[in-house]
């Protein structure tokens, strides 16, 4: 039976049934009797960029009192393009202290995370947020997400092109429904009012999460092929004369479950940039008409385009455009991580990038960020590396900023690994992790810097991510080394991305503990130290000497592979 015709997930009556993304959310935030909410409401408040979740550390002890699970909620804020004003982080930092865990979490998508809110805090801290006009509407659920751009702020014009882009397809693809301004900043709704209608998304929004990113060659920092959909700006005499269009990327796979797999974007067509918000929302209307409704481990776009094949999806979403895609131009990046340190631009601002380790902001950097924010200088660009740039400090103010930077230190740095890394939130907040990340690779990092350093390669970037799980928060399959998780202590060890983000990695081994990470790695690097070409990368010379077989650019040939390469 054609998945169109399968009868439709749960999920899908949730969202008919929910009126709008209203389901019982605002009954279910009075009830005392509990710290949770109604499981459908479960599903609608992700719309809402929430998440019920709970302490996993406490879970089997509260279990055995037969105590209600340490119920709380994370919170994701909406912010295309990473950008907040100083007034903003400082309303996203109070949050943090007052309602929350005392951290801010940035992300692999470009935003904040609050982790640890009660239910008793969130309509306060929702309201806090939105008093500095932020809120956290689509962060989550079966709707586009944060717009992601690359951050480049000292390009100056180009930075600035990328990320109205992103704000510009973020607008257009957020909901219309008002459920969100009902429910947590108290809106009247209109009595008797005529129920708004969703013009793009329809009343089951989309089958699952989609995800845009607009990338500024030649540094992919954005992971363009990771994304459903990827604008790539082709620069031509310092001005974006248009953007390559990439579809059908998602990291997410499930251990033991082959028909699910990561897959890099396919590059399929250029267009101008007046074309572009057009171009978003017919693809993201082939995908809300022909996705798979029916089992939500094969709904991503994706899969869509792997079922449909590449020239069905494609003549579809031309049938749909005013004009049809232009053949893709050349453009070419040399690396995808973020360019750490001081930077200048020609309007003489200054911009700082600095380096946080798996994007968790607490303690000292917390308080020298809010020295930065007091100062009123420039803005706070989050990085989809989970790193932070301190953009726009005009000359009267860099005195002052560097000052506190260096008081705070938070011009602390990491060696080349560290600095490369990603590590997804995992446990214990997380309710889908196998395995720990955020909390146990600082430690893995620091036992690979003994061998790098002794290797004379402590300041090689090599780009190294770890998840708790296959569903690739992290994006550990665009890595040179990627750790996944697959039980308490065992990862799956991948190898053979390229810097450029551009290739995928491969399975190489499976399983592996802490010492059978160390020890894989250690004769890999020594022989890097030894034999590596000039200027070679390390994803670069695994695949060279055949430690991984060459992968093919745009197909993914994985522990899981696509049916492209299975056939
Ligand atoms: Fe993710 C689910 C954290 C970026 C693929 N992700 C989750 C949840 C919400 C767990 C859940 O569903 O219960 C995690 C919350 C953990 C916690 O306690 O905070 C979570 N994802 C994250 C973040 C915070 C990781 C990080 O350390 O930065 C990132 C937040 C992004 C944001 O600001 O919007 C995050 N997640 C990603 C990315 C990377 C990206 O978007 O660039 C991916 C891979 C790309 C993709 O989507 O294919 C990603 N997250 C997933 C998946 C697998 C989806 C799939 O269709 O394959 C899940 C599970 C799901 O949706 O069922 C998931
Ligand atoms: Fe949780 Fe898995 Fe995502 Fe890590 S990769 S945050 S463990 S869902």
């Amino acid at each position: 039976m054609d998945v169109l015709e399968r009868p439709p997930s749960a999920n899908e009556g949730i969202k008919i049934r929910s009126n709008y993304l209203r389901g019982t959310l605002a009954e279910g935030l009075d009830r005392i009797e509990t710290g949770g909410i109604a499981d459908d409401d479960q599903q609608v408040v992700k719309f809402h960029g929430m998440y019920l979740q709970d302490d996993r550390d406490l879970r089997a002890e509260r279990g055995k009192q037969r105590m209600e699970k340490a119920f709380s909620f994370m919170a994701r804020l909406r912010v295309p393009a990473g950008i907040l004003s100083p007034a903003q982080w400082l309303a996203a930092e109070k949050v943090a202290l007052e309602r929350a865990n005392g951290t801010l979490r940035l992300t692999t998508r470009q935003t904040i995370q609050f982790h640890g809110i009660l239910k008793s805090n969130l309509r306060a801290a929702i309201q806090a947020l939105n008093t500095e006009l932020l809120d956290t509407i689509a962060a989550c659920g079966d709707v586009n997400r944060n717009v992601v751009a690359s951050v480049q702020p000292w390009t100056g014009p180009l930075h600035k092109a990328v990320s109205d882009m992103a704000d510009a397809i973020a607008t257009h693809l957020l909901p219309k429904s008002r459920a969100w301004h009902e429910i947590w900043v108290g809106e009247e709704r209109v009595a008797g009012g005529e129920e708004i209608a969703e013009p793009i998304y329809g009343k089951t929004y989309l089958p699952r999460k989609f995800k845009i990113a607009v990338a500024l060659p030649p540094y992919n920092d954005v992971d363009a092929l990771a994304q459903d959909l990827a604008f790539i700006a082709v620069v031509e005499n310092d001005r974006i004369v248009g953007y390559n269009v990439a579809a059908g990327g998602g990291m997410g796979m499930t251990h033991g479950e082959p028909d699910t797999y990561p897959r890099a974007a396919t590059i399929v067509g250029f267009c101008p940039p007046e074309q572009v918000t057009e171009i978003a929302e017919k693809i993201v209307s082939v995908q809300r008409d022909f996705g798979d409704r029916s089992d939500r481990k094969h709904a991503r776009l994706k899969y869509t385009i792997d079922r449909m094949g590449i020239d069905v999806f494609l003549g579809s979403v031309d049938a749909r455009l005013s004009t049809p895609l232009q053949p893709a131009r050349d453009v070419a990046f040399v690396s995808a991580g973020d360019r750490l340190g001081w930077h200048e631009s020609a309007d003489g601002c200054a911009h700082f990038a600095m380096y946080v380790e798996s994007g968790r902001i607490a303690g000292r950097q917390l308080q020298g960020l809010h020295a930065v924010a007091a100062c009123d200088a420039g803005r706070f660009v989050i990085t989809p590396n989970q790193n932070l740039v301190l953009a726009d400090i005009p000359p009267d103010k860099r005195a002052a900023v560097a000052a506190i930077v260096a008081e705070y230190e938070l011009d602390h740095t990491a060696g080349g690994l560290r600095r490369s890394a990603i590590a997804c939130v995992a446990l214990p907040t997380c309710g889908l992790a196998l395995a720990e990340s955020e909390r146990y690779l600082p430690h893995l990092l620091t036992r690979l810097e003994s061998v790098l350093n002794r290797l004379g390669l402590a300041e090689e970037e090599i780009v190294i991510r770890m998840t708790g799980c296959p569903n690739g928060c992290g994006r550990p399959y665009m890595a040179e080394i990627g750790l996944v998780g697959r039980s308490p202590g065992l990862y799956n060890l991948y190898l053979g991305a390229s810097r450029t983000a551009m290739r995928m990695n491969k399975l190489y081994k499976r399983d592996v503990g802490e010492e059978a990470i160390v020890a894989a790695l250690t004769p890999l690097f020594e022989a890097f130290a030894q034999t590596r070409q000039p200027g070679e990368a390390f994803g670069d010379f695994v695949v060279r000497t055949g430690v991984v077989a060459e992968t093919i650019a745009g197909l993914d040939f994985h522990e899981n592979l696509s049916p492209e390469l299975r056939s």
